[in-house]
């Protein structure tokens, strides 16, 4: 398998903890986001979403970070990283869902990119929309986290590997943490375990 991953991309960041997670061999091909490398055609001929993640497997391309962390949780069953109690399992996805489909899409690169230069806002008020929008968001998952070590139980699921690549993003844009203390407990601790440690941004090979 081969992820295409750029060390900041928190949609990759989340795919590198859940392979290293389950223990997936896999290579790594970076792809970067500040030379606009997702919308060459050399890789939008293996994505046609031009966006990062993208997953290379046997059976093809596989786009969509949610879509990806699925697809190895039902091939890799060895070290599941969702609940086997089908509301438990629903609980996580919605979690998941609330950072990568309502915080995560409206502070990515290219709607950034789209107020800088198309809308003409200053950097100062691009980095108040950022932590504005991240703020809403974890005000209303803060309160979902029943973990002090994991957001559910006692062992990392797919909403730690939603969550952690989030709070990367937010502490990049100086969001106060403090606010959110079940958030930042689980961020913590995930951030003394390897599989957590490889994948974060610093420790990548295209780290820049
Ligand atoms: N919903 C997608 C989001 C993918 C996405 O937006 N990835 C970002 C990096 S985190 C990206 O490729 N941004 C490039 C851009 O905005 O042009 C997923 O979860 O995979």
């Amino acid at each position: 398998m081969k992820l295409y991953t750029y060390f900041r991309s928190s949609a990759a960041y989340r795919v590198r903890i859940a392979l290293n997670l389950k223990g997936i061999a896999h290579e790594m091909s970076a792809v970067n986001l500040l030379k606009a490398e997702q919308t060459s055609e050399q890789y939008t001929n293996k994505n046609s979403q031009g966006l990062l993640p993208a997953l290379e497997t046997e059976q093809g391309v596989l786009a969509q970070s949610l879509a990806i962390l699925e697809w190895l949780e039902e091939t890799h069953t060895e070290t599941p990283l969702l609940p086997s109690d089908a509301w438990q399992k629903a609980q996580v996805r919605s979690f998941c869902y609330a950072i990568a489909c309502d915080i995560h899409p409206i502070d990515n690169l290219r709607v950034l990119k789209y107020l800088s230069s198309e809308l003409n806002v200053d950097d100062e008020q691009k980095n108040a929309w950022y932590r504005h929008w991240v703020i809403e968001g974890f005000k209303k998952i803060e309160n979902l986290i029943t973990g002090d070590k994991f957001c559910f139980g006692d062992k990392p699921t797919l909403a730690d590997a939603c969550l952690i690549p989030q709070v990367f993003n937010a502490l990049r844009f100086n969001v106060d943490m403090s606010q959110f203390p079940k958030i930042d407990a689980v961020y913590k601790h995930c951030n003394t375990v390897q599989a957590f440690i490889d994948a974060a941004p610093e420790n990548q090979f295209d780290a820049a």
